[in-house]
């Protein structure tokens, strides 16, 4: 009870009521006007996406008045499952989350389901079968962006007869968009044989290990046409590797990515990446609601998606100009 009292007032919530910490078993809402405090555990800063989705989270949380307690993982499973417990420990009123990896919540998860503390996942999803262990998921559609991107390989490349060589920069090993837009281009471009993907291997999601990997991919392969980088980062990365091998990217090897940072649809609009696939990072405004409504013991939808487009090389030069990230 002490421990209580003083983590709230360390907290700066002293207006929230007893009601309010969860410890009783019940829905473990604030209640009345109680300032909500957040325990966020982020993925890490390993994008232009995080870190553009990082300042949306910080920035909602400030205007819905909420108080933040904010963790970078450094893209480690055992950083995420230290800070959850810290904040279960701390009795925050809901955690909310990024998982880097799909599996290997159950426990963790159980813990704070077992404080009565809501989880909320937030872009990227988790494997448990138990999904009573979460509140919702917020986040985009992962295998429909990667059909996106295979669609539009499909259609550039309709009129080809001879095979379309393909590589492919994964993410982060076991991470949900990694999995599924791994599985929705694969889908999308599935039934024709002439698209083959001859290399596939992670990049992790950064710009770093995407030039690396694209380096690698050009020694062992002379004759690649097409680079699907799973995100712009890693794309970017690649556009070195293949201006340092002497060929052009965008004409020699078209690419296509995922995202669209600013950066991303520069690249786009000055002709070196093909095709973009839209992921939207600003998911801090639509978090904070459903954080209200979910320690306010109200129901909340299971899944809520993101919207989203795509962007072709015409359509950046438009976009960029008033591009948020
Ligand atoms: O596409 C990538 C980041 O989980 C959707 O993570 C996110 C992905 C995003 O590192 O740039």
């Amino acid at each position: 009870m002490f421990k209580r009292i003083s983590a709230l007032l360390l907290a700066g919530a002293v207006t929230m009521t007893m009601a309010g910490c969860g410890g009783d078993g019940g829905s473990g809402g604030s209640a009345g006007d109680g300032k909500i405090t957040m325990g966020f555990s982020q993925v890490g800063a390993e994008s232009g996406w995080r870190t553009a989705n990082t300042k949306s989270v910080q920035t909602a949380a400030e205007a819905a008045g909420v108080t933040l307690k904010f963790s970078d993982a450094q893209q480690k499973q055992e950083n995420q499952i230290k800070a959850i417990r810290s904040y279960i420990q701390q009795k925050v009123d809901v955690i909310a989350f990024s998982p880097v990896v799909e599996s290997g919540w159950d426990t963790v998860l159980k813990e704070a389901k077992n404080a009565a503390i809501p989880v909320i996942l937030t872009d990227r999803a988790v494997d448990s079968k138990d999904t009573s262990l979460y509140k919702t998921f917020l986040g985009s559609d992962f295998v429909e962006e990667g059909r996106k991107a295979g669609k539009w390989l499909t259609e550039e490349f309709k009129d080809t007869k001879d095979p379309v060589n393909i590589v492919e920069l994964q993410g982060t090993t076991g991470s949900a968009p990694a999995n599924d837009r791994k599985a929705g281009f694969a889908e999308a471009i599935g039934t024709d044989p002439k698209f083959k993907v001859i290399a596939s291997q992670t990049g992790d999601f950064t710009r770093a290990k995407g030039k690396e990997v694209m380096e690698a991919f050009l020694k062992a392969n002379p004759d690649i046409d097409v680079l699907y980088a799973h995100n712009d980062d890693m794309g970017l990365g690649a556009i070195e590797a293949i201006e340092g091998a002497g060929k052009v990217p965008g004409k020699d090897i078209k690419i296509i990515t995922i995202d669209a940072v600013k950066d991303g649809m520069q690249a786009l609009a000055d002709g070196k990446i093909s095709y973009i696939v839209e992921c939207s990072p600003l998911l801090g405004p639509q978090l904070m609601d459903l954080a209200a409504k979910a320690v306010k013991g109200e129901s909340i939808p299971a899944r809520v998606v993101t919207e989203e487009t795509t962007f072709t090389q015409e359509q950046a030069k438009e976009a960029l100009p008033s591009r948020q990230y």
